[in-house]
């Protein structure tokens, strides 16, 4: 008789209103590498809720978050703990975007919860290297000295760490060629190694290759032309010619 009269004090006082809102179990943070499949599972969350008035039910709240994330049906008791899974409802590329703040609503049937979800997406190697020029080529003379830096290839890689570091290398299906050049591992320098003095003319054909920390590559086609004739050079202005000095005269005049 006295529990009644107290539950019907608090009823009178609360109404509903002293119901307890659903407690999220965790701060949620997931992790999940890019390019997993469509319906991969990558997260459970967990709320409680000790007083009902309806078992928990979740949803996700603004649109970005359904886009990349379905629901599956709760399970468990509102009372020990229900719980959902996020399941992926698109793949997620690290090289566009690489965190997600995803949006849900939890509810008991009377109070709604909101909380997010903070989610990264985690790098694969899933980029080669990419040359920024199509091919390089560049003709210089057979008096270049050795060590000359006869042009300079860049390559990038999106992705982060190991798989976005590059080294070049020379290749060629004329092994001899690599005799007369060869790449600065780091910075892409192509130089001479070698000297060409004997060469009248040749186009040399070889391939400049990127290589990322996990061996994924990307080459480009890269031309020498090597001659002994001279390198057609724009004629020198007028305005740039010396004219000749007039004859001296007055020799010691100067320098007394
Ligand atoms: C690179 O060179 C090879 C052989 O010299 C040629 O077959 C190929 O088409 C070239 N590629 C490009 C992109 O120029
Ligand atoms: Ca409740
Ligand atoms: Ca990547
Ligand atoms: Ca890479």
């Amino acid at each position: 008789m006295q529990s009644f009269s107290i539950a019907l004090f608090t009823a009178f006082v609360c109404g509903v209103s002293c119901n307890d809102p659903p407690q999220l179990q965790h701060n949620y943070v997931f992790d999940v590498k890019e390019n997993v499949p469509v319906g991969t599972i990558i997260g459970r969350i967990t709320a409680v809720d000790l007083d009902g008035p309806q078992e928990l039910t979740f949803t996700t709240s603004n649109q970005l978050t359904s886009e990349i994330i379905s629901l599956t049906n709760p399970i468990g008791s509102s009372s020990i703990g229900r719980s959902v899974d996020m399941v992926l409802n698109r793949m997620l590329d690290r090289e566009l975007r690489t965190d997600y703040d995803l949006e849900f609503d939890v509810t008991d049937g009377y109070n709604k919860v909101h909380f997010y979800v903070k989610l990264f997406c985690q790098d694969i190697n899933d980029n080669s290297p990419r040359f920024l020029s199509p091919s390089y080529s560049k003709a210089i003379s057979s008096r270049s000295p050795v060590g000359m830096i006869v042009l300079i290839v860049v390559a990038s890689d999106i992705d982060s760490g190991l798989g976005g570091q590059i080294q070049y290398t020379l290749e060629s299906d004329d092994a001899s060629d690599l005799t007369y050049f060869f790449i600065n591992t780091q910075a892409g320098l192509l130089m001479t190694k070698a000297p060409l003095i004997n060469i009248l003319y040749h186009e040399f054909k070889m391939r400049a290759v990127a290589t990322d920390g996990y061996g994924l590559q990307g080459s480009v086609n890269v031309t020498i032309t090597v001659s002994s004739y001279a390198i057609p050079t724009p004629p020198p202005k007028p305005s740039l010619v010396t004219p000749s000095p007039p004859p001296v005269t007055g020799r010691g005049f100067l320098f007394g």
